[in-house]
């Protein structure tokens, strides 16, 4: 048995009696987040007197119930938990190999591949595993929030993990919540995981899905409607008669996503779909449970009979009117109905020949999902259709991957001219060799399932035009070549010059053989390892020569004084997202060795004043250079950096690399219009000044050639603004006021040096 057996029977034992006992205490009905929070906190835990009365923007502690981590993101996690002299995880915590595999060839070949390319790294991650009694996943195995899903998540449990899109599990109506490495390292040490209390939006979903709707077009119309900033800080609960035909994966599907509008989290409730898929993943021991204590997953009737009383916003969505939606260029929030697409292509110019559809990724690989795209493959065959396009199809685990196999699916994509990825993020972060015959810096179009599309992500290429649609549309518009083409009312010309039609994707008749399947997944190379196989007497050895990993050093504390003479480093403009800052793909090879990653050090943002990628002003000699050269060469003279940003900075990803880069090159303080949570808490964990501008105007103040001072000395309090000074080149000195979210405890972050310096020296 994979998951915590024990672990989650003690949980539910209890379960009911504390909700009950809260709900007394507070006096009201209570939602399902709720239900999930409030039965986390670390005073439930202490069994400590409990007031529940929070203030929706006070910190506060949980403790969760798992820790999952990637490839990408556990090597920095580990180096930081090493220094914590830890010797074991204190809760159940898994590692999954998937970021570094490349989608080049083909599985096998690409397999090979990455097991020797990245060998030293899946070596120092398993070492650690054995040592630090974590369950590993081998590279093969399948993405981080696929396997969570199959093997892990359980109703009204919370977790935390190393990835943004880890609300994945919401699905599964297990509260998810995406945070950066040292986060976790905390949390593996046995401190507790401390976020902003949360707003609740509610989206009731009315009606039901059919025909060429699928709950990857709830999320993309949700995030038409509300935007990349709309769920900042809040958890997103689903409710509502559309709910229950929605499949598990899903639900997953419209979690995952909902990183991408920000939110903290997103949940379902509990209900046939989710036993349904607890039963055919193995976890039958949990279901009857559940189905004793039902009520603890899902939210008070009180609540759903007066919805707008109880959460903090509430949006309707009704499903019998929804269109398939096609989400992009370079945003996700850029949302467009089918039916409106051809309208939109040519207003925008987006270039409608479509050279690539890629299906998969940990946002919609699920069996249901493939399955979908396997019946438009079946009616393009008998169509007499070929594909026009590119088509790449990545599998989540090696589960669904055995799932194809089985039952003859693998065969059908390759028979039409498809490349299966190997189990894992491939193109989705970047590790995809593009074979683009014309020109790689073209203007181009391609289409995925995936749930990210900023500017480079996939190819590198800034020019690649990339739009986000469920698997079944993708499929569809391989077949038809064009973006802009609609299956509900085009027709395409196939192989005889006749025009032909797609029928509405029909739901699989498949039988799914749980035991089958598991028995190929067990014989298969492509193991986990338990968290108890072998000792914990096992050092852990990193080469001096190593240019893939490297030990951490603390960082520097403050020293209790002004920040005086600070040197604008760039003032970025526009979007600026985690890949901005700190960019994937070919730098995912770096993400244990600070040093090297640091060499990646917001290439990719735009510089305000010249409009340019990675062109920057040295102040000091006049000349224009990379934004990490010249940031060493501030470091080399001991002159500490400002970045300045827009809105929404730091969007994207959980990798504390885009906030430990900058840390190691000299830059103490960020100053933006606004921030995404997980970069905000990531630059306060490592000691850098995260602040806000009081009036956003401000940031139009500021020229390439000023002075900054930032008067935290005596000033800097929980709640109070900070006074900054703007020393222009002609001397005049704008005074601006910025704003901070730092509570008593991150300020200690902050003058310790990191959150990890405070609990080595103070805890
Ligand atoms: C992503 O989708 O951007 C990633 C790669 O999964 C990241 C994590 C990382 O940068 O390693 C995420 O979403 O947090
Ligand atoms: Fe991997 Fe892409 Fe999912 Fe991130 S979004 S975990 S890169 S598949």
């Amino acid at each position: 048995m994979v998951f915590d057996f024990k672990m989650i029977r003690n949980f539910y034992s209890e379960l009911k009696y504390k909700i009950d006992k809260i709900r007394s205490i507070i006096n009201r009905p209570m939602t399902f987040s709720e239900k999930i929070l409030y039965t986390h906190l670390t005073k439930q835990k202490e069994k400590s007197n409990i007031s529940f009365s929070f203030n929706k923007n006070s910190y506060i502690n949980f403790y969760p119930d798992r820790v999952a981590m990637q490839d990408a993101t556990a090597q920095m996690t580990l180096l930081q938990f090493m220094q914590t002299n830890k010797v074991k995880t204190e809760i159940p915590t898994t590692i999954h190999c998937d970021h570094l595999i490349y989608a080049n060839e083909g599985a096998s070949i690409d397999l090979k591949n990455s097991l020797k390319i990245n060998k030293e790294i899946y070596d120092f991650l398993k070492i650690a595993s054995y040592k630090y009694g974590i369950d590993f996943w081998e590279p093969g195995s399948g993405i981080i929030h696929q396997i969570v899903l199959e093997n892990y998540a359980f109703p009204g449990g919370m977790m935390i993990g190393t990835d943004s899109h880890t609300p994945n599990a919401g699905g599964l109506g297990m509260l998810a919540i995406g945070v950066g490495g040292s986060d976790a390292a905390e949390v593996m040490s046995g401190y507790s995981f401390e976020l902003k209390f949360p707003k609740l939006i509610g989206v009731l979903l009315e009606g039901k899905i059919s025909g060429w709707v699928s709950p990857k077009d709830i999320i993309l119309k949700l995030s038409g409607m509300i935007g990349v900033m709309g769920a900042s800080n809040s958890i997103i609960e689903y409710f509502g008669d559309g709910t229950k035909n929605i499949p598990c994966t899903g639900k997953a599907t419209i979690c995952n996503m909902g990183a991408e509008l920000g939110a903290s989290s997103s949940l379902f409730p509990y209900d046939y779909c989710m036993k349904e898929y607890l039963l055919f993943n193995n976890r039958k021991e949990i279901v009857s449970i559940i189905d004793g204590i039902k009520d603890c997953f899902q939210s008070d009737i009180e609540v759903y009979n007066n919805p707008y009383h109880y959460y903090d916003k509430v949006i309707k969505i009704d499903l019998s009117t929804l269109e398939p939606h096609i989400n992009g260029p370079f945003t996700p929030d850029k949302s467009t109905s089918i039916s409106n697409m051809k309208k939109e292509a040519k207003i925008n110019n987006w270039p409608t020949n479509l050279e690539v559809g890629l299906i998969g990724s940990c946002t919609n690989s699920s069996c249901e999902d493939l399955l979908k795209s396997v019946n438009i493959i079946k009616q393009a065959i008998n169509k007499k259709l070929k594909i026009k396009s590119e088509y790449l199809i990545t599998p989540g685990s090696n589960k669904v991957y055995y799932f194809l196999k089985k039952n003859g699916y693998l065969d059908l994509f390759k028979k039409i001219g498809a490349k299966v990825f190997a189990n894992a993020c491939g193109p989705c972060i970047g590790q995809w060799k593009r074979t683009n015959k014309n020109n790689n810096n073209k203007k181009n179009t391609i289409i995925h399932s995936f749930n990210r599309n900023f500017s480079s992500r996939n190819d590198g290429n800034p020019n690649t035009h990339a739009f986000i649609a469920s698997p079944e549309i993708v499929t569809a518009m391989v077949f038809s070549g064009n973006i802009d083409f609609n299956p509900i009312t085009d027709n395409i010309k196939n192989e005889l010059g006749e025009y032909v039609k797609f029928e509405e994707p029909k739901k699989n008749k498949d039988i799914f053989n749980e035991k089958e399947i598991s028995n190929d997944v067990k014989k298969s190379f492509y193991k986990h390892t338990s968290k108890n196989s072998k000792p914990y007497n096992i050092s852990i050895i990193i080469k001096n020569n190593s240019d893939r990993l490297q030990f951490l050093s603390p960082f520097s504390s403050w020293n209790g004084k002004n920040l005086l003479n600070i040197r604008l480093l760039i003032k970025v403009k526009g979007k600026c997202t985690t890949d901005h800052i700190s960019m994937a793909g070919p730098w995912l090879k770096y993400r244990g060795h600070l040093e090297n990653i640091s060499e990646n050090l917001l290439i990719k943002a735009i510089n305000y004043f010249n409009n340019k990628e990675n062109k920057i002003k040295n102040v000091f000699t006049d000349k224009y250079g990379t934004v990490p050269n010249i940031a060493k060469f501030y470091k080399s003279k001991n002159i500490f950096t400002l970045i300045v940003g827009e809105d929404n900075y730091g969007e994207g990803s959980s990798r504390e690399h885009a906030a430990m880069e900058p840390r190691f090159l000299g830059v103490r303080v960020v100053l933006v219009k606004s921030f995404s949570r997980i970069h905000e808490t990531n630059l306060k964990k490592q000691g850098i000044l995260a602040l806000t501008f009081s009036n956003p105007h401000d940031y139009y103040k500021i020229d390439e050639n000023d002075i900054f001072n930032f008067y935290i000395k005596d000033n800097f309090f929980p709640g109070k603004n900070i006074k900054i000074d703007i020393i222009h080149s002609d001397k005049k000195i704008d005074k601006i006021l910025a704003k901070h979210s730092y509570n008593k405890k991150q300020i200690q972050w902050f003058k310790y040096g990191s959150s990890l310096n405070f609990i080595r020296n103070c805890i």
